[in-house]
Parts: C-alpha cells; structure tokens; sequence
C-alpha cells in the first residue's frame, strides 16, 4: 500500500504545476497492475514479447553472466514473468522481489513458490524511489549480489531519477556486483505510437484509471468522461509522454482544493524514455557500471544490458 498521505500530497503537488501531472507509479492499483498485464499481451505492445524472446534466445549466456547462487533482487517486479525463465537457469540463494502493488507482488510470489519450491522467495511491498529496507542477508564468499530491473522501467523515470536508481543499485550490489536491465531502444516512431496507442484502447483504460484512483482514494470529482486518453514521441527528447485531455472548460475537487482545467489542457501522466545502446551505456557508466552484455532481440527493439559494478 502507498500511504495515504503521500499520495494526497503528490497529486495536490502534480496538480498545482502550471503543466499538471500525476507520478506514474500511482498507476498500479489492483486495476492498474491487471490493465498493464492486458497492455503486455496487445499485439501492438512489442516491449514484452521482445524482451521475453532475447532472454529465451540467449538465456545460457545471461546464466553464464550472473552466475549460480546469487541473491537477485528485482524491482518493479509485478507479474515476475521473465523471472520465471531465468529463475531455473540461474538457481539464485535468495529472491527478492519489490514491488509497490501488493496484489502484483503476492499474486506473483504465491505462483513461484509453487512452480520453484526451492527458493527462497523474500518479497517487498515498498517504493523504489525511496530508501528502502531489503532484507540483510549474511555475505558469503562466492555469493553475489544481482539487480534485476526488466521491462524497461527505467524509461518511467526521469533522467535524474535513473541516475539516482542506478547509482543506489550500484552501491547495493558492490563491487564485484551486477545489474541486469532491460532498456527500450529508439526506434521507427510509428512502431512507438501504436504500441501506445493500441486499438483496442487498452493502454486508454489505464491512463484514465489513475483519476478513478484519485476519487476513489482520495474523494476527488474527475468526470472520468471528460478527459481522454492522448500518448505520442516527443522525438527532441526521445520519450513517449502519455496526458490525459480535458474535453471541455471543467473543475475538479479534491478536499479544499479546486483544479481548473481549460479544453485541451492536459495532465502529464507518464514519460517512457527510449535509448540508443551507446546512451544507455554511458548512463550506466555514470553510475559505476560497465556494460559488459548488450543483448538485443532479433528485430533490434529491445535491449537487456548486463553491467558490472568493478
Ligand atoms: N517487471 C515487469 C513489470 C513492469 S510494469 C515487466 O517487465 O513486465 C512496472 C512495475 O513496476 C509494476 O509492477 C509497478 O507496480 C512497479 N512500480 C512502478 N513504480 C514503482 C516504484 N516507484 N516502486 C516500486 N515498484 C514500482
Ligand atoms: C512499465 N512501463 C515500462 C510501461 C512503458 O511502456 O513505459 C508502462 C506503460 N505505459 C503505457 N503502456 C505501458
């Protein structure tokens, strides 16, 4: 659960800027965290399917990188469902999924413990974006310490908060450490505008259940029918954004605040960032990290970087 109070703040915060805009980890409520499992399986949403065929397709390599009995600690984990093909390969000490959906979170922790009764399965309900309390465990020789972050994640953050999570992964994993993240690559702008544009409306559903979240956790007034669904590449500074339009001059409620909108104003509601390899490299690298892998998927859509911390 996110507590309440950050919440309010946050969006009173977010709604008060002259662009208006929501934290993009409040999507994930038990509806948010199903929409995005449905967003995963469209078939214009090619981030999954890539990343899910380059782990099968090199997946010997990526066991041969981190190495047997490691501690693996995955962040942003919902469904762990690229876990469940390296998990077997790698035969991890300990697995340590955070998450901030707890639905996610036990749904998949319940579903691993029974497909790999052999690990052992520490899960986390809490924000990556803020200190968090991992379970310590004793530092043995030989074992080492493993960040997993798939799904490129990291493009929901902004350029300064990656550097910040990269350089808190760095230093949780050590020296000698490593880090294995899956980055969405630049590419053909139609292919990015269909993926998040779907036809089925989909990905629409879970932009707009953000305000059914404000309501109903917070007692604010969206008319959920006022306000739409929009998501395009902002090419200048490589990142889909996704708003939601206000159809008509309207106000909205939360508390003691009032929120005036024009027609066509927008909440800013999410960035996914896209990196070329050599940017992502050199982000890394920032943070103490050497990419050491880079494997792609066949079409060149999706990377999966493995970094060492040295
Ligand atoms: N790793 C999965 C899920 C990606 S969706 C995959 O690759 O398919 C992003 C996940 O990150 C969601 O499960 C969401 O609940 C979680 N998440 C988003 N922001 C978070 C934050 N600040 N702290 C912890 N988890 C977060
Ligand atoms: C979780 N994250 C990487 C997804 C993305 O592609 O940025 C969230 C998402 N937003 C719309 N569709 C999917």
């Amino acid at each position: 659960m996110v507590p309440a109070d950050s919440f309010r703040e946050d969006v009173i915060e977010g709604l008060s800027q002259p662009q208006k805009a929501l934290p993009p980890k409040y999507f994930y409520d038990a509806e948010g965290s199903r929409l995005f499992d449905r967003i995963c399986r469209l078939p214009e949403y090619y981030p999954t399917r890539a990343e899910l065929s380059l782990t099968r397709a090199h997946l010997a390599d990526i066991a041969r990188f981190v190495g047997r009995n490691s501690e693996l600690i995955e962040y942003g984990s919902g469904a762990s469902l690229k876990t469940r093909l390296l998990l077997g390969a790698l035969r991890p000490a300990a697995y340590v999924p955070v998450d901030i959906s707890q639905t996610a979170l036990a749904g998949a922790a319940r579903r691993l413990s029974r497909e790999f009764g052999w690990l052992h399965i520490f899960a986390v309900v809490g924000d990556f974006s803020q200190p968090l309390r991992l379970p310590v465990f004793r530092q043995r020789a030989g074992r080492r310490r493993v960040v997993y972050f798939p799904g490129s994640t990291i493009g929901n953050l902004t350029l300064q908060e990656a550097r910040a999570f990269l350089a808190m992964s760095r230093a949780q994993v050590g020296a000698g450490g490593a880090m294995l993240i899956g980055v969405d690559l630049k590419k053909d702008a139609n292919l990015l505008h269909a993926a998040y544009n779907d036809a089925r409306g989909v990905t629409g559903r879970f932009n707009l259940n953000l305000l059914r979240r404000v309501n109903r956790e917070l007692g604010a007034d969206f008319d959920l029918r006022r306000f739409r669904h929009y998501a395009f590449y902002n090419a200048g500074l490589g990142r889909i954004e996704m708003h939601l339009v206000s159809l008509a001059r309207q106000s909205v409620r939360l508390g003691r605040h009032r929120f005036d909108f024009d027609p066509g104003e927008t909440i800013h509601t999410e960035n996914s960032c896209k990196y070329s390899v050599a940017e992502f490299r050199a982000l890394a690298a920032e943070a103490g990290f050497r990419a050491a892998k880079v494997w792609q998927d066949a079409r060149g859509r999706f990377a999966l970087f493995g970094l060492v911390a040295d």
